[in-house]
C-alpha cells in the first residue's frame, strides 16, 4: 500500500457513536448456510459483480460502488454486502463446491509475474482446512476464467479437527482486489460428540464474518491493474480517503444482536481485511458483569480452554472463538481498532491503533434463569496432526530447522529461506518431506502476516506476551507479531499431504506482488510423523477454589508473568491432561 498518511474519518465520529448507538440499526444477518447431509455437502457458489449501496451508519450519507460478491443475485443490497454461504460439515464428509464464475471478461491478456492482472479470473482457497493442495482440493493455482465453472471436491479426513475457518478467492495477481471486494465466506467444521465438553457443544452460537472494507484502497488497486483496470467505479462516496475504511459484520454495518442474561453464548469470528490488523475487544461489558473467554484461535481450540481474554489481536486471515456471559441486562459492544497507516511504514508507528469502532451492538436480554455455571476447563480431543511438536522431547520427534524471513522488497516483501530466495517467480522455494517436523525461525512477520496453507503451526516456548493472548503450544495459520510480543519459533507437522505447501504474506497486495512461495512436499502420500497418537478430550470440572486459582492465573498473565507461565504451561503440557492444568495453574498462582 502507498505510505501516504491515512486519516480516520470514522475515528473522530466513534465517540459519538458509542454515546448514541445508531438509530434503526438492523439486526444481525445470519449468513446462509450450506450444510452437509448424510456425509455430503454439495453447493454452488456464484461469483458476480453487483452494486453495493449503503447508507453510512454514522453520517447518514449514501454511497454505492461496483464490487464483487459470492451469490449476490436476488439479495437486497441496500443495507449489506454479499457474503458467501457458511459451509458447515463434519470430519469424514465430502464437500463439493461448484464455483461458477460470472465475472466480466478480463480486459486484457497480459500476465506478468507479480503484477496485478486478470481481475475476472478467480478460484477458491479453503483457509485453515487440513486437506490436499492438489486438484480438486485446495489448489490455489487453479484459474477459473470468466464464464467457466469448476468443481472442487474436498475429502475431509475422518480425524479432521473441528473449527472455525473461512474461504476466499486466491488467484495470484488479483487476490487483494477480490478479497478486498468481499469474496469471503466462513467454514465451520462441526464439533464431534467426543471432541469438546457437552456443555460447550450445547451453547447457542453466532458466527461473525468481520471485514474491514477500504473502497478507496481497492479503487487504487483496481487502477493499477496492468491489463487496463476493471471498470471499478464508485459514486457518492461520502469522502472516503485513502486509509479510511468501514467495518462490516456478515456484510452489515453496525448490526445488533442479542444474548441472554446469565447464559453463555458462543461466538465464532473470522477476520478479513486488505492490510489492516486490528484489536477486537468489548466495550461497556464490565458494567454488566460480562465474562469473556477465549476458546480457539485460527479454528483450533487452545489447551485448557476457556482462557481469560481482554483483547483479540487479529491480522487478516485470523479467527477466534469466544464465549460470553453477562450477569445483567443491558447493552455492550464488540469493537475493533484498526492498525493506523495500513501496516508497516505508516505514520507514528505500525501498531498505532485508530479509535475503536463498533462491530456489533449486543443487547443482553433480561432473564429469570440463574447464572450458568463456569464451563469445564478442557483440552479437546486432538488428532495426530495437532499433537505437540514444539519440543523434540515431548514425543521424541526430530526437528528440521530452517529460517524464514519476510524481507522488505518491491511491492511489500519477499520470501527468504535460510538466506536465499526472493519474490515469487513461479518456481519452488525448496522442499520438505511429508512426515517431517518443521521448526522454523520466522522474522519479518512483525510487518507481514505469515500464513501457510494446509498444515497449521504452533508457537514454541520462546513466546513472551504480557497479554496472554499468545502462548506456547497455541496453533495458528496466520501469525502477525504485535508490538510487545516476542515469538520467533513456529513448529508444524508435514502431515499426510504431498504437493505444494503455499505460504505468503496475508497483506494480500503484498502477496499479489510477489510475497509468496511454495515448497514441494516430497515423499509418499499419507505419511505421518512417526511416534504420535491421537489424544482424547480432557475435562476438568473446576471446583470453586480452582476457579479462583484460574482467575489468579489470568490476572498473573495479564500482569506480565507470561514468560514464566509459558514455561510452566510447557512443562505442564508434557504431563498431560488434568495434571497439566493443575501444574500450570498452581505454578502461576504461586508466582
Ligand atoms: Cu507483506
Amino acid at each position: 500500500m502507498p505510505s501516504m498518511p491515512r486519516h480516520s474519518r470514522f475515528g473522530a465520529l466513534a465517540l459519538a457513536l458509542f454515546a448514541a448507538p445508531a438509530a434503526h440499526a438492523a439486526s444481525l444477518h445470519e449468513m446462509p448456510a450450506a450444510t452437509a447431509t448424510s456425509g455430503v455437502l454439495s453447493t454452488t457458489i456464484v461469483v458476480d459483480e453487483y452494486t453495493a449501496s449503503f447508507t453510512e451508519a454514522v453520517s447518514g450519507s449514501a454511497f454505492s460502488y461496483k464490487t464483487r460478491g459470492y451469490n449476490p443475485a436476488g439479495t437486497t443490497m441496500s443495507d449489506r454486502m454479499a457474503v458467501g454461504p457458511t459451509l458447515r460439515f463434519s470430519a469424514g464428509d465430502t464437500v463439493k463446491v461448484t464455483l461458477d464464475n460470472d465475472l466480466d471478461a478480463n480486459p486484457g491478456t497480459t500476465t506478468t509475474m507479480n503484477s496485478l492482472h486478470s481481475p475476472g479470473t478467480t478460484n477458491l482457497h479453503t483457509h485453515g482446512l487440513h486437506v490436499d493442495s492438489d486438484t480438486p482440493q485446495d489448489n490455489v493455482y487453479v484459474a477459473v476464467e470468466p464464464g467457466a465453472t469448476f468443481e472442487y471436491t474436498y475429502a475431509i479426513a475422518s480425524d479432521h479437527a473441528a473449527g472455525t475457518h473461512w474461504y476466499h478467492a486466491h488467484f495470484h495477481g488479483n487476490t487483494a482486489l477480490q478479497v478486498g471486494n468481499g469474496l469471503v465466506g466462513m467454514i465451520v467444521v462441526e464439533d464431534a460428540a467426543d471432541e469438546i465438553p457437552e456443555d460447550l457443544a450445547a451453547l447457542e452460537e453466532l458466527a461473525l464474518m468481520v471485514q474491514r472494507l477500504e473502497p478507496f484502497a481497492v479503487q487504487q488497486i483496481a487502477g493499477a491493474f496492468e491489463d487496463g483496470g476493471d471498470g471499478w467505479t464508485q459514486s457518492g462516496n461520502v469522502g472516503l480517503a485513502n486509509g479510511d475504511g468501514y467495518w462490516t459484520v456478515n456484510g452489515q454495518m453496525n448490526p445488533t444482536a442479542t444474548v441472554t442474561q446469565n447464559r453463555w453464548t458462543r461466538v465464532r469470528v473470522a477476520y478479513s481485511a486488505l492490510d489492516a490488523a486490528a484489536d477486537i475487544a468489548l466495550l461497556d461489558a464490565d458494567a454488566l458483569g460480562c465474562e469473556w473467554k477465549l476458546l480457539a484461535k485460527d479454528g483450533i481450540y487452545v489447551d485448557n480452554a476457556p482462557r481469560a481474554l481482554t483483547t483479540a489481536h487479529v491480522a487478516p486471515g485470523n479467527r477466534f472463538d469466544f464465549v460470553v456471559k453477562c450477569a445483567s441486562a443491558g447493552a455492550f459492544e464488540l469493537t475493533a481498532a484498526a492498525e493506523a497507516g495500513g501496516g508497516p511504514g505508516g505514520p507514528g508507528g505500525r501498531r498505532l491503533l485508530q479509535t475503536a469502532e463498533t462491530l456489533v451492538t449486543f443487547t443482553v436480554l433480561a432473564s429469570d434463569e440463574s447464572a450458568a455455571e463456569d464451563l469445564p476447563v478442557f483440552t479437546p480431543k486432538k488428532p495426530v496432526y495437532l499433537q505437540d511438536v514444539y519440543d523434540e522431547t515431548l514425543h521424541s520427534v526430530t526437528h528440521v530447522s530452517r529460517t524464514l524471513n519476510f524481507a522488505r522488497a518491491d511491492g511489500g516483501c519477499a520470501v527468504v529461506f535460510d538466506g536465499a530466495g526472493g519474490q515469487y517467480d513461479g518456481t519452488s522455494h525448496g522442499s520438505m518431506a511429508v512426515g517431517s517436523v518443521q521448526a522454523w525461525t520466522v522474522s519479518g512477520n512483525d510487518k507481514h502476516p505469515f500464513h501457510i496453507h494446509i498444515n497449521s503451526f504452533q508457537l514454541g516456548s520462546d513466546v513472551v506476551d504480557p497479554s496472554g493472548y499468545y502462548r506456547t503450544g497455541d496453533w495458528h495459520d496466520v501469525f502477525y507479531v504485535p508490538d510487545g510480543v516476542t515469538a520467533s519459533k513456529v513448529y508444524f507437522q508435514v502431515d499426510q499431504h504431498t504437493g505444494k505447501a503455499v505460504l505468503h504474506c496475508h497483506f494480500l497486495e503484498h502477496e499479489d506482488k510477489g510475497c509468496m512461495a511454495y515448497l514441494d512436499i516430497t515423499g509418499a502420500e499419507d505419511t505421518r510423523v512417526a511416534g504420535l497418537a491421537a489424544t482424547a478430550l480432557v475435562e476438568t470440572f473446576v471446583e470453586e477454589e480452582d476457579a479462583a486459582n484460574e482467575e489468579d492465573a489470568a490476572d498473573a498473565a495479564a500482569a506480565g508473568a507470561s514468560a514464566e507461565s509459558s514455561s510452566a504451561s510447557a512443562a505442564g503440557r508434557a504431563l498431560g491432561g488434568i495434571a497439566a492444568f493443575v501444574a500450570a495453574t498452581s505454578f502461576v498462582a504461586v508466582a
